[in-house]
């Protein structure tokens, strides 16, 4: 603490800024090309004003360095420059000048978002820089196949082990780390490389550590082979099975299909249908028979309601091979249009004997206390979630004399204004989403779902007419569904 005399006086006259600033860890260069010599030193006096530290040669001290109408090539001899300066990091984040005057304006550094990086000011060719990875999984590209597989199956199995011990929040956790390692553009070979990455703690650290040193982790293990781990999958993945159900059959001590099959009086029609179907179920559903599935609905739809359009969404528009079901969102361009279209749509597939099982939901739209509940988990849209039975081409798989196979389908029936909302909650993945809505009540302030974006201050809602636009109305670069893989 000051002593008191000393306190009085810094109140009453402001000391200069201290030469690290009053922001510490923010050591900011102004990168003069472009920028002219008199305007970088207009900035370096404004912002030192504020306080900020601001230096007038490039080190490896420089924590943010700030450019002007930086062409992506220009940015990317910075990035060789800045390896060469700093070639054992860590290394500053290259920026935009919309940063700086953020800064400025808020009269202290703002974070760092994917918009400002200068990697990005370009439309992007490549991967991110290892370097800087933003922290909301909806601020960064994530492909579907990456580089760090092992690593990220490790903490995938750790969040799926929380998930049925109940606890959400180390759930998040290791799926965050996982989902940080896929949008890598590198392979982790070393510990070092997981500095200043967000999301890594001391667990999942830990756990990527044995695995590079070990080829193992002990811990990872020990689930994966446990009695308890490998019935909770096994009753999880049931169609109509949860957690919660899961964990009380496990606690009275039942652990295979057919001990459940025993007592069908404890069964639901939608588990009892899951567990009739459940090899077929567990195989994973191949693209071609999604789209075959596809086909088969744009048909029927087509008879009933012409106009009406079919999306493939979830796993398989991200540009999965495989899933674990197909999902399809059903629309018509005239609003209105799809009221009554998905009972009638199940009759005629029925007829074709195509559904071996169905539960309908219907519409909550208009139901203004089941959308002011937010215990809800499901949107409020008309759904059904159907067992198909999906024809096979002869010879379509080895050893299988049936003609056909059990295929769990979603069909969900958005009306056109809050398409592009139902298109983007559908198509995941579930982690992305989570982060999606968090990104926009955290840092914007707003309401996402798959209904719309709303104001909750302002009691306004976005009228959108593309994904695109949700994406611009966030502040958020575009990603198309490949990159929503986190
Ligand atoms: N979804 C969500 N929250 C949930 C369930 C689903 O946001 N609790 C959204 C995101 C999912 C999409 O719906 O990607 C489809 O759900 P699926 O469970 O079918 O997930 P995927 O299609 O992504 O995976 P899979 O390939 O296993 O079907
Ligand atoms: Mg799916």
């Amino acid at each position: 603490m000051l002593p008191h005399r000393r306190r009085a006086r810094a109140l009453a006259a402001p000391a200069p800024a201290p030469p690290s600033g009053r922001f510490p860890g923010v050591a900011v260069y102004l990168a003069e090309r472009r920028m002219g010599r008199s305007r970088r030193a207009f900035l370096t006096r404004l912002a030192r004003s504020k306080g900020f530290r601001v230096l007038d040669a490039f080190s490896s001290e420089v924590t943010h360095v700030v450019m002007e109408q930086t062409s992506a090539e220009e940015a990317i001899c910075w990035q060789e420059h800045v390896a060469t300066t700093c070639p054992d990091g860590p290394h500053p984040a290259l920026l935009d000048i919309t940063w700086f005057t953020e800064s400025m304006e808020a009269g202290q550094p703002v974070p760092v978002e994917f918009r400002h990086r200068l990697e990005v000011a370009e439309p992007r060719k490549g991967p991110l820089s290892p370097e800087w990875i933003p922290s909301y999984a909806c601020q960064r590209p994530t492909p579907l196949t990456h580089h760090n597989t092992t690593l990220s199956e490790a903490l995938d199995i750790l969040a799926e082990a929380a998930v049925f011990e109940g606890s959400e929040g180390r759930c998040l956790s290791f799926q965050r780390a996982s989902a940080v390692l896929r949008a890598l553009p590198s392979p982790v070979t070393s510990l070092r490389q997981l500095q200043g990455l967000p999301y890594f703690g001391e667990h999942s650290s830990r756990v990527v550590r044995e695995l590079l040193e070990h080829g193992a982790c002990e811990e990872v293990e020990k689930i994966r082979c446990s009695e308890r781990y490998q019935t909770m999958k096994l009753f999880t993945q049931i169609f109509g099975v949860g957690v919660k159900t899961a964990n009380r059959w496990y606690l009275e001590g039942l652990r295979t299909l057919d001990e459940l099959r025993e007592q069908p009086q404890r069964l639901t029609q939608q588990q009892k249908a899951g567990l009739q179907h459940h090899q077929d179920l567990s195989t994973p559903v191949g693209r071609s028979d999604a789209e075959a599935l596809q086909e088969l609905v744009e048909a029927a739809v087509g008879q009933i309601l012409p106009g009406a359009t079919v999306t493939l969404t979830g796993g398989f528009r991200r540009g999965k091979m495989l899933g674990h079901d197909v999902d399809f969102l059903i629309t018509h361009p005239e609003q209105g249009q799809e009221v009554g279209l998905l009972p009638r749509l199940l009759h005629h597939l029925q007829s074709q004997g195509l559904v071996l099982y169905h539960q309908h939901h219907p519409s909550h739209l208009g139901d203004l206390t089941y959308l002011a509940q937010q215990k809800h988990t499901m949107d409020a849209f008309e759904r059904s979630f159907c067992i198909f039975r999906l024809p096979q081409p002869p010879g379509a798989a080895e050893g299988v004399l049936e003609s056909w196979k059990a295929v769990r389908v979603d069909l969900v029936v958005a009306p056109s204004s809050q398409f592009p909302f139902a298109l983007l909650g559908w198509t995941g993945s579930q982690l992305f989403e989570r982060e999606l809505r968090r990104f926009s009540r955290k840092e914007k302030g707003l309401c996402l779902n798959s209904h719309g974006l709303f104001d909750p201050e302002k009691k306004t809602i976005f009228h959108v007419a593309s994904e695109e636009d949700i994406f611009r109305h966030l502040g958020l670069e575009y990603l198309p569904p490949e990159q929503r893989n986190a």
